[in-house]
């Protein structure tokens, strides 16, 4: 599980544009000068295990997005400025948290000041689905339950909602017994690399090994989706070790009978298509999938 924290940090301070934002009509008329400071929480363990520039942030492009926005449509209030800045960096899929402080030197205060500022501090807050799977233990069953139960108290996930459990026939792999299966539906703060980590320690906490892939578990923790398909936050990957949307839940009953009961009007990326899951059950209706009790 994902304990407190120093979050990995990149700032960027001083970025400068001009800009139209005020109450004043002289300020929307003639203009002024702004600049921002810009503090991004980052996961960076991947990207100082990897020198690779995908796993970390682009402090160029964020450079370029808070000038379109300070040069773009004027505003009232430069704490609205500010929360849009906030909400731009955020939508990179690596940025868990960032803090904005907006400068507006040349405000018109009518005495002498040096400066004055908004600084705003805003969280990732996404939708993410997480498939449970478990043939193994007990009662697999009980293990999902108390499986949410563990997710529920995971730093940055917020909003659990489990599904109903399903019983399952096994697909792929070795002979094995049925599995218990569901989703949980939640928002969180962490980056896709994050997540996948915590839901590996809780897969650890319930004696999961990994022998056969496909093979029997006590449980497994699989992420399906992160963001909102189609828009600034859903996070798409292809690489082996983290591949979003998961590559094979489109063809499996098994999630999305249970994505289904609990979220009738989910969505889910196939390639470049956006599909309603209603539409991909059709496709699974004979994987041996049954919702229990
Ligand atoms: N990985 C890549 N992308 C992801 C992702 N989106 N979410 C990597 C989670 N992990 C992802 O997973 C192997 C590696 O996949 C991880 O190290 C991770 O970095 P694993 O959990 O160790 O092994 P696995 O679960 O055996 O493999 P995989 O590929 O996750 O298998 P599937 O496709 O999840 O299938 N039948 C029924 N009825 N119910 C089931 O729950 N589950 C499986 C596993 C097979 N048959 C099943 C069920
Ligand atoms: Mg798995």
């Amino acid at each position: 599980m994902t304990g407190p924290r120093t979050p990995d940090r990149i700032a960027l301070t001083g970025v400068t544009a001009y800009g139209y934002h005020g109450v004043l009509d002289s300020e929307k008329a003639d203009g002024q000068e702004f600049s921002v400071d810009l503090v991004l929480e980052v996961d960076l363990s991947r990207a100082a295990a990897t020198d690779d520039l995908a796993h970390t942030v682009n402090y160029a492009e964020v450079a370029a997005d808070v000038v379109a926005i300070l040069e773009g449509p004027s505003q009232d209030l430069i704490e609205t400025v500010a929360g849009q800045i906030a909400a731009a960096v955020l939508n990179r899929p690596l940025v868990e948290a960032v803090e904005v402080t907006l400068h507006k030197p040349h405000a018109p205060v009518g005495v002498p000041f040096r400066d004055v500022t908004v600084h705003v501090r805003r969280e990732r807050d996404v939708p993410v689905v997480i498939a449970l799977g478990a043939n193994l233990g007990a009662d697999p069953a009980d293990t999902l339950q108390q499986a949410a139960e563990r997710l529920r108290r995971v730093p940055g996930l917020s909003d659990l909602v489990l599904s109903p459990l399903f019983e399952t026939d096994p697909v792929g792999g070795p002979d094995q017994p049925v599995y218990t299966n569901a989703v949980v539906l939640a928002r969180t703060s962490l980056a896709p690399w994050r997540l996948l980590h915590a839901l590996h320690a809780v897969e650890e906490q319930f004696g999961r090994t990994r022998d056969v892939r496909w093979g029997a578990r006590t449980l497994d923790l699989d992420l399906i989706q992160v963001g909102v398909p189609g828009e600034a936050s859903e996070a798409v990957s292809d690489e082996p070790e983290l591949t979003l949307p998961h590559p094979r839940a489109h063809e499996r009953g098994f999630v999305l009978s249970p994505w289904h009961a609990v979220d009738a009007d989910a969505v889910l990326r196939v390639g470049e298509q956006l599909l309603p899951v209603a539409e991909l059950l059709p496709g699974v209706a004979d994987q041996g999938v049954r919702r229990r009790g």
